[in-house]
């Protein structure tokens, strides 16, 4: 059990509802600053009305019990296919029948077995989770002599060591996160900053890779200060928080911040806001969701303090659709291409849980309008005209985790037809004999398949569409909380 007084420097977990909070609503405000948004608003919906094929037309929803069952069907067709031919090791090739080590050849850690942990459990697949569980138990090796990379190591294994303590209550599972945990914080601890190196060798605790994106020096606080208060130790909690001050004293005087920051001088290596986009994204998620999971007013105030500037400064609307633009952090000049990730598209679900549904629901509208144009979403789109910048497509989740989010957050049947159109979509043209796979090559009319199941397949992708059609008593709907990873932080039940 967890003994809060043991730690009283610790933030206690948040009881509050974390949906629509008051603290959010400031953002909301916010919204008709933006130029053009209101307008991009009513251009959506003469565009929508327009649309040769828009969401769903004609096409009716199926039942939420039919659709949960087809999701939970297509979860354990990927599963299966990955315990057939690559059981134990990081990543199944589901079109080969090989595997992939994550985090360094040679080394594998099971990865898609911890992230799918506290998935099974949410989808009722308990004969799947006791042997996944069994697995992790007796062969999961923290103390290999591997760098490995510290953002991913977090939010994966001690993330879905946490989120499988949390759904099983397994003392195993939360022993092998602290473990991991003690192994990585070297990346913190030796760092002259405070901002962890990007990799760290687990056994001997050496450091290196002190140019570090933001994504990797801020998303950690929700799974350390979740381990903190769990384990009655705040050295995680204290590391993640001395990393998220000493990028943000560094602000500049437009609250902006620069993309890469160097660990061992504080210095930025580049002064581009490149926010909601990779490799930023996740470092705004955690501001918030640290906020929310451990009851933590300053990382709220953060989220909103630092991101009034992006809505400010690089909201970028064209043809009626809110996207996001790099800037000069100091200036707001505009700077780089007009390109956007597929990955800033969680960007929608954050705003939404930030209390902003405006910003929130515009977002969301552009990235359907892309999902419009192509099978599925490719990795990078030009947004002035739609025009694929780089063409693989990687599996991945963040649309249907903002559509998760948005239909959480405002109940309305467009996100539950979002998501459904999304999953629909995955199946046709990811779908493989040996489960699922990425695309190496996506057009307007084609998918190439590559061969690789990526290890968050596990843990996000349909686990959010699943939680959006199963209405299922394992989560609670009100209070849960997820972390970028898609892991059950808070809310298992
Ligand atoms: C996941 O590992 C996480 O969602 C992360 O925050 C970003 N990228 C992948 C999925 O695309």
């Amino acid at each position: 059990m967890l003994d809060h007084s043991a730690s009283p420097r610790l933030p206690r977990p948040s009881r509050r509802l974390v949906l629509g909070s008051a603290a959010g609503s400031a953002l909301l405000t916010t919204a008709a600053a933006v130029p053009g948004v209101q307008q991009a608003a009513a251009a959506d919906r003469t565009a929508r009305r327009r649309r040769a094929a828009p969401l769903l037309e004609g096409a009716a929803l199926p039942s939420d019990a039919q659709a949960a069952a087809a999701i939970r069907a297509e979860y354990l067709h990927g599963w299966y296919g990955y315990t057939a031919k690559a059981w134990g090791y990081d990543e199944l090739r589901p079109l080969s029948g090989g595997h992939n080590d994550f985090f360094a050849d040679g080394h594998s850690f099971g990865l898609s077995i911890v992230e799918a942990l506290d998935t099974l459990y949410l989808m009722g697949c308990d004969d799947e989770l006791a042997q996944a569980r069994s697995w992790v138990e007796s062969n999961l090796d923290p103390t290999q002599d591997v760098d490995i990379h510290v953002f991913e190591a977090i939010i994966r294994l001690v993330g879905g060591l946490i989120a499988g303590h949390l759904t099983t209550g397994s003392a195993a599972l939360l022993s092998l996160a602290q473990e991991f945990a003690d192994r990585l914080l070297p990346a913190f601890t030796s760092s002259p900053t405070g901002i962890p190196y990007t990799h760290v060798n687990l056994r001997t605790g050496q450091a290196q890779g002190s140019q570090v994106a933001l994504a990797e020096a801020g998303t950690n606080v929700m799974e350390f200060g979740l381990l903190s208060q769990l384990v009655g130790d705040s050295r995680y909690y204290d590391a993640a928080m001395r990393a998220y001050r000493a990028v943000l004293s560094r602000a500049s005087s437009l609250s902006l911040l620069g993309t890469t920051i160097d660990a061992e001088t504080g210095r930025w290596v580049d002064h581009t806001s490149t926010a909601p986009n990779p490799p930023v994204d996740s470092f705004y998620e955690y501001l918030w969701g640290g906020g929310q999971l451990l009851g933590d007013s300053q990382l709220t105030s953060w989220y909103q303090d630092f991101t009034r500037p992006i809505l400010t400064h690089q909201s970028d609307v064209r043809g009626g659709r809110l996207w996001f633009h790099g800037v000069d952090a100091s200036t707001g000049r505009r700077t780089g291409p007009t390109h956007q990730s597929e990955l800033a598209a969680f960007y929608a679900g954050l705003l939404a849980k930030g209390g902003d549904l405006t910003h929130a629901a515009s977002y969301f509208r552009s990235w359907s309008a892309a999902m419009d144009r192509y099978p599925v979403l490719p990795e990078t789109i030009d947004y002035t005209d739609f025009s694929i910048v780089d063409q693989g497509s990687q599996l991945r989740p963040e649309y249907a985790n903002s559509a998760f989010d948005l239909w959480r957050i405002t109940g309305a049947a467009s996100y539950k037809e979002a998501a459904w159109r999304w999953f629909e979509n995955v199946r046709t043209h990811l779908r493989v004999a040996g489960g699922y796979t990425v695309a190496d090559h996506v057009t307007s009319s084609s998918v190439r398949h590559g061969d690789l199941t990526p290890g968050y397949w596990f843990a996000e992708n349909f686990k959010y569409v699943w939680l959006v059609f199963s209405h299922t008593p394992r989560f609670d709907y009100r209070s849960g909380i997820l972390s970028t990873e898609g892991k059950v932080l808070a809310g298992a039940k």
